[in-house]
């Protein structure tokens, strides 16, 4: 096996809307509660406090990175208004990073827009590309020093989410809704619309979005600038091939193939997805199956990496994301364990896979729902105390150890 190379990343992922709290701006959080079952983010992880304790528990563990967002509703609260203390509050948090030995990946966009870009049409209009454009431009003085910037979190899936909230405007669609992160909620199942794929006049648009500012980002910072993807892992079964290609394109080379010319890439994995001659195979459910109803499979990371060098013609890759739904931490260090090992195959095939974020730090809003989780640390709903899980631990001793206690 090869050994992991030398200054491999290793760290955990956050989004400010699922950890910070209050993000009153935006229009995620004037969503919350619309629709049936769909719960309140609140104070969330109140990380937008408790930021520095949480890099350093990261960094006293052993982690030598960490990947949050910056938000952009707090930063334009209103249109071509810039709140320079909240430009302040995020150099802060890179500077905390730094100061810890932690190399932060810093992500522009994760999923929520302000309220008001959203009331104009959001992504669904072409003056998006323009108003993301004076964003990013707005917050590029702070990255100085930023080594690794993603400018879009799944883009896939915010074009999913952006269809998705099209349907919002008609109530007997509403009166179904799921969290579009939630692939097998067994109760939810039956009731819900099939969920529809990624919208490609969507995703042509947040393409533009981020070639719009990539290289600007770059040459004003000089960091390494890409974005990241949701990968499907797809597993293609005998017949299947031909409807593997377009969904596949439909869910995720749309995006890869935008990301040739970019610095790195961003692979995110959980699980993986059967198709045959008809499309996608519904799972059948197991007992080891993840909160989130989706097959328990380490391995997908492995699948994801392999796709993503090869639509994307050899671009280095980060793992900016892989984790587990589980309440079960003994699980949880089984499916990493699994998956770095996955990794490491990728790596002795001659993959360039620069890191390893896990998701998530902590335990913190999936998008309108706190039970599936996926955290290295528990956090108190009611006092924000951080218990750390012994996955935390253990990943930190890998981490440590530069990948070599994984063959202890
Ligand atoms: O919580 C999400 C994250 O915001 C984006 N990627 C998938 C995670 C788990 O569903």
């Amino acid at each position: 096996m090869t050994a992991f190379p030398d200054g491999f990343l290793w760290g955990a992922a956050t989004a400010p809307h699922q950890t910070e709290g209050n993000n009153l701006n935006s229009d995620f959080w004037a969503n919350e509660g619309l629709m049936p079952g769909m719960d309140f983010s609140g104070d969330a992880c109140d990380s937008y406090h408790r930021y520095a304790e949480d890099m350093e528990l990261l960094a006293a563990a052993g982690y030598t990175s960490y990947r949050f967002g910056i938000e952009w509703a707090r930063i334009e609260p209103r249109p071509g208004m810039i709140s320079r203390a909240e430009l302040a509050h995020y150099r802060r948090m890179i500077d905390t990073a730094v100061s810890l030995g932690l190399t932060p990946v810093v992500t522009l966009h994760h999923f929520t827009n302000p309220k008001w870009f959203a009331d104009e049409g959001g992504w669904l209009v072409d003056s998006a590309v323009a108003r993301f454009a004076a964003y990013v431009d707005a917050v590029i003085p702070i990255l100085s020093g930023v080594a690794w910037v993603c400018t879009m979190n799944e883009p896939n899936m915010l074009s999913m989410m952006t269809g998705m909230a099209r349907l919002a405007a008609d109530p007997e669609a509403r009166a179904r809704w799921t969290s579009p992160t939630i692939d097998g909620d067994p109760d939810a199942a039956q009731a819900r619309p099939q969920l529809p794929p990624p919208d490609a006049e969507i995703g042509r648009r947040l393409v533009a979005a981020h070639h719009a500012v990539r290289d600007r980002i770059r040459e004003r910072t000089g960091a390494r600038v890409g974005w990241t993807v949701a990968n499907r892992a797809f597993e293609i079964l005998p017949g299947g091939e031909s409807r593997a290609r377009d969904l596949s394109w439909q869910w995720e080379d749309l995006y890869l193939e935008a990301s040739r010319g970019d610095d790195f890439v961003g692979v995110q994995s959980y699980s993986t997805l059967q198709v045959g001659p008809d499309g996608q195979v519904a799972h059948e459910p197991r007992p080891d199956d993840t909160l989130v109803g989706t097959p328990f499979r380490p391995d997908a990371v492995g699948i994801a990496v392999r796709h993503c060098w090869q639509v994307t013609a050899g671009v280095p890759i980060l793992i900016t994301e892989n984790g587990i739904a589980t309440s079960d931490d003994a699980q949880r260090i089984a499916y990493t364990r699994g998956a770095l090992d996955a990794v490491q195959c990728a790596l002795d095939e001659g993959v360039d896979v620069r890191g390893y974020l896990h998701w998530s730090l902590l335990d913190n809003f999936e998008w309108g729902h706190w039970e599936p989780t996926f955290g290295l640390i528990a956090v108190d709903r009611e006092t924000f105390v951080r218990r750390p899980k012994p996955s935390f631990g253990w990943l930190g001793e890998i981490a440590r150890s530069n990948g070599a206690a994984l063959s202890g």
